[in-house]
């Protein structure tokens, strides 16, 4: 889902950085990655820079083309080429191959996760594709069990951003209703267990515990036998270790509290392509990689295989499609029915605030580094930075981005640009000077946004 555009209100300001210095067609902005940087050669100042003091002006008497508007056609169709020769991954389910990638991402939020392992950096998350899928995690948006039943039944007009028609929403509401029975059924953990669920003992901060019923796995979809079941504490606090686990058909553990409902669906029976299952675009499926599951400790890591095994735990070097779904309308979730996270289950959190909490940041940042990671087409995060902070970008999603500085209209090449992004890859920027500066995407041109210097 493409966001709205940022409305870039600037312009004044990005004189303010370019001037002084030994070279007057570059101001004073760093790039300490300059080495990731596509080199922009050398002549002509930047279009709108002829105002700036002390800059020689351009001798535009003797040609039509201006020479620097000619060289930012040509940057501009370079990037174009370059990206058109990149080879997306093979498969939804897949990673593109042949890059080196860099921690980044945030479960739930981007399309790759990647974490630093001591294996190296490695792929631990995919996510649905956007062009189909639509992540409705916005609380103001009515994407909850609840309000997407309550706007099926209202017949009111489903918001444009849900991207569905009213049929589709009759089924998908069909379909969860179908589920929520199947977990009233189960609210009492005893039943589940004395129906062949089986604990995996770890439960995650704003998720839960999965109980897997391993007969409905190979089964393939149907909304009214999930196979798993979600609890959590039901003192509403996160343990410390393990959890409880199902013995002779009953619950040995801790009391526990019905939360949810989740999938599992391996490639073998529903494919590498997204899964074609829930009603409408909402459901946004995910595959977990190079997942050390420490049963015992009661939490996940990523350790690579020997490690992970060496350390007691069961590595999954991919687990299968997975999605959560959750149905139970006493943990009705505002940022949305399939959601990774969900803020109603320990640590009982703003919906708002978790975004922030899922950033994966490369060991290596320097202290106090800010990042925006580009995903779903955007920039996002606050963009704001001191004078002198690191700001950067990070790539997450299926396909290359560039951070460059201006506009598509008026680009700035000279004052930075990343190069071609790949997913996976980061650019660090820092400023010298208070302002605020443009920044734009020259592949995607609704991609805009302004960063805050202060
Ligand atoms: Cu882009």
């Amino acid at each position: 889902m493409r966001k709205p555009i940022v409305t870039v209100a600037i312009a004044a300001a990005i004189g303010v950085a370019a001037c002084s210095g030994s070279n007057s067609t570059s101001p004073e902005i760093e790039s300490t990655k300059a080495d990731e940087v596509a080199p922009v050669s050398e002549p002509a100042a930047p279009a709108t820079d002829a105002a700036v003091a002390g800059e020689p002006a351009v001798d535009d008497t003797t040609t039509t083309i201006d020479p620097a508007e000619a060289q930012t056609i040509e940057q501009i169709n370079a990037y174009i080429d370059e990206a058109a020769a990149f080879d997306q991954a093979a498969a939804d389910a897949q990673f593109p191959e042949g890059l080196t990638f860099a921690a980044g991402g945030a479960p739930g939020y981007s399309r790759y996760v990647f974490r630093e392992s001591s294996a190296g950096v490695v792929p631990t998350l995919v996510e649905g594709p956007l062009d189909d899928t639509v992540r409705c995690q916005s609380v103001e948006l009515p994407c909850s069990y609840l309000e997407l039943k309550e706007l099926h039944e209202s017949g009111a007009g489903i918001p444009l951003e849900l991207e569905m028609s009213a049929d589709e929403l009759a089924t998908l509401v069909g379909q969860l209703d179908e589920l929520s029975a199947f977990a009233e059924e189960h609210r009492d953990i005893n039943v589940a267990c004395a129906n062949g669920f089986v604990s995996d003992r770890i439960q995650t901060a704003n998720m839960g515990t999965h109980l897997y019923k391993g007969e409905f796995i190979a089964n393939g979809f149907d909304p009214g036998e999930p196979e798993i079941l979600l609890y959590a504490l039901a003192d509403n606090t996160v343990p410390d270790g393990a959890v409880g686990q199902c013995r002779d058909g009953a619950w040995r553990g801790e009391p526990m509290q019905l939360i949810g409902t989740s999938f599992i669906i391996p490639p073998q029976v529903i494919g590498n392509e997204h899964p074609e299952t829930f009603a409408g675009p909402l459901d946004n499926w995910h595959i977990h990689y190079n997942l050390c599951r420490g049963a015992s400790e009661g939490r996940d890591s990523f350790l690579p295989l020997s490690e992970c095994q060496a350390a007691g735990g069961r590595f999954s070097a991919s687990l299968g499609w997975m999605i959560h779904a959750w149905v139970d309308p006493q943990h009705d979730n505002q940022l949305g029915v399939f959601s990774m996270w969900n803020p109603t289950v320990a640590p009982i959190s703003d919906p708002n605030a978790i975004f922030e909490t899922r950033e994966v940041r490369g060991s290596d940042f320097p202290d106090g580094a800010e990042q925006s990671l580009i995903t779903d087409f955007d920039y996002t995060g606050e963009l704001s930075v001191s004078v002198g902070q690191s700001l950067f970008f990070n790539n997450v999603d299926a396909v290359p981005h560039t951070v460059s500085a201006g506009t598509f209209d008026t680009p700035m090449f000279d004052q930075f640009d990343s190069g071609l992004l790949d997913p996976g890859t980061n650019f660090e920027l820092s400023f010298d000077e208070a302002g605020v500066y443009s920044l734009f995407c020259t592949l995607h041109p609704d991609m805009q946004a302004t960063v805050t210097v202060k």
